[in-house]
C-alpha cells in the first residue's frame, strides 16, 4: 500500500507517460505485490538465464569473491541495495559467518514488506548474523551511513538491476554512490553481458507468458489504484533487442485504436492501432562498456567474475 504522496507521484508519472510521444510507463511501478510475485516466477523460468548465471558465479567463486572484497580481516558493513529475496547474498553471508568475520548485513530497500520477509528469512537461516535493515531511498540511507558508521562498506548491487537504468542514468547513479563511499569501500555489481540476441529476446518473451503478464500487471495496477479502464486483452506484450545499443526493450502494443479513461486524473488517453507503450529497458553490457562506466563514475574495475557461458559478470569496483 502506498502513502497518499506516493499515490500522487504515481498518478503524475502515469499522466506524464501516457501524454508523451512515444508513450511510456516506468518499470519501477511493476513491483506491487502481484508484480513482485510474478518477478519471482520469472527468475525461475528456463529462459531467464540472468538469475541462474549470477547464482553460478556467487556459488562457484564465493571464496575468490570474498577474498577480493579484502574483508576477511577487520569489521565491515555488507550493504545490499534493493535486497530482493537474498538467495544469492546468503552465499556470501554464509561464507563470512563460517569464518567468523565481524560484519553487519545492511539490506536497504524501499519496500517494507520485502525487508520484513528478508529479515525473517535471514534471522531463521543465520541466527548469529547481525542484521540492520534500512527502509528508504538508497542515497538518503547511505548518506546517514557516512556519518553514522566508521566501518568499511562493501556495497552489493546484484541482479542486473542497473540494466533497468538508461546509460546516462546509470552513470549518475554510480557517481552518487561514489560520493558516499570512502577509498577503501568496494562496490560489487551484477551486469548482464551482450550475447546472442535470440537468447536475450527469449528471456524477455518466455513461452509461458509470465513476462507478458508481468508487463500487463501494470495496467491492472493502474486500473485498481487510479480507477482506469484499461482492457488488458486489447494490449499485447512485445520484447525486442537492439544489438547496436545492447538494449532489450519491452512494450505493450495497443491491438486497436482505443480510448482509456483514468478516473483519478479525470483524463482520457487515445491509442492508435499498434501504438506502443514503452515499458522497460534492460541494458546489456560489453566488458568495454563496464570499464568506461566505472571510470566515468569515479571507479576502477578491481575484478570481474563471470559464469562459464560468459553470459553475466559480477564486477568489483574500487573508488579512484
Ligand atoms: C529486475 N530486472 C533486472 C529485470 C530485468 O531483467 O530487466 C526485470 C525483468 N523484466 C522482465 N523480466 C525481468
Amino acid at each position: 500500500m502506498q502513502s497518499p504522496i506516493q499515490q500522487n507521484i504515481f498518478a503524475d508519472d502515469v499522466r506524464g507517460g501516457l501524454s508523451a510521444a512515444p508513450k511510456f510507463l516506468s518499470s519501477k511501478y511493476f513491483y506491487d505485490d502481484e508484480g513482485s510475485r510474478l518477478f519471482q516466477e520469472i527468475m525461475k523460468l528456463p529462459e531467464y538465464y540472468l538469475t541462474k548465471s549470477e547464482y553460478e558465479i556467487l556459488s562457484g567463486q564465493t571464496k575468490e569473491i570474498c577474498a577480493a572484497f579484502g574483508a576477511e580481516t577487520g569489521e565491515f558493513d555488507l550493504i545490499e541495495l534493493g535486497a530482493g529475496d537474498g538467495a544469492k547474498t546468503s552465499l556470501l553471508v554464509d561464507f563470512f559467518l563460517k569464518r567468523q568475520t565481524d560484519f553487519t548485513y545492511v539490506p536497504i530497500d524501499i519496500s517494507v514488506e520485502a525487508l520484513k520477509c528478508l529479515t525473517e528469512k535471514f534471522a531463521a537461516q543465520f541466527p548469529n548474523l547481525s542484521i540492520q535493515a534500512e527502509q528508504g531511498d538508497y542515497f538518503l540511507t547511505l548518506q546517514t551511513f557516512k556519518s553514522k558508521s566508521a566501518r568499511r562498506k562493501i556495497i552489493l548491487f546484484l541482479g542486473s538491476n542497473i540494466g533497468n537504468f538508461g546509460k546516462a542514468q546509470a552513470q549518475d547513479f554510480f557517481k552518487s554512490l561514489r560520493a558516499v563511499m570512502n577509498d577503501d569501500d568496494r562496490l560489487f555489481i551484477g551486469f548482464d553481458l551482450q550475447k546472442d540476441p535470440r537468447t536475450i529476446v527469449r528471456a524477455y518473451d518466455d513461452a509461458q507468458g509470465v513476462t507478458a503478464e508481468f508487463n500487463l500487471n501494470l495496467l491492472t495496477r493502474i486500473n485498481r489504484e487510479l480507477g482506469a479502464d484499461f482492457n488488458r486483452a486489447e494490449f499485447s506484450h512485445y520484447a525486442s533487442y537492439h544489438p547496436i545499443e545492447g538494449a532489450a526493450r519491452s512494450f505493450l502494443l495497443s491491438r486497436r485504436a482505443q480510448t482509456v479513461f483514468v478516473k483519478t486524473l479525470n483524463e482520457t488517453f487515445e491509442f492508435a492501432a499498434w501504438e506502443p507503450i514503452f515499458m522497460e529497458i534492460s541494458q546489456k553490457y560489453s566488458p568495454e562498456m563496464i570499464e568506461e562506466l566505472a571510470h566515468a563514475s569515479g571507479f576502477e574495475v578491481a575484478g570481474n567474475f563471470t559464469d562459464d557461458k560468459k553470459f553475466y559478470v559480477n564486477s568489483l569496483w574500487k573508488p579512484i
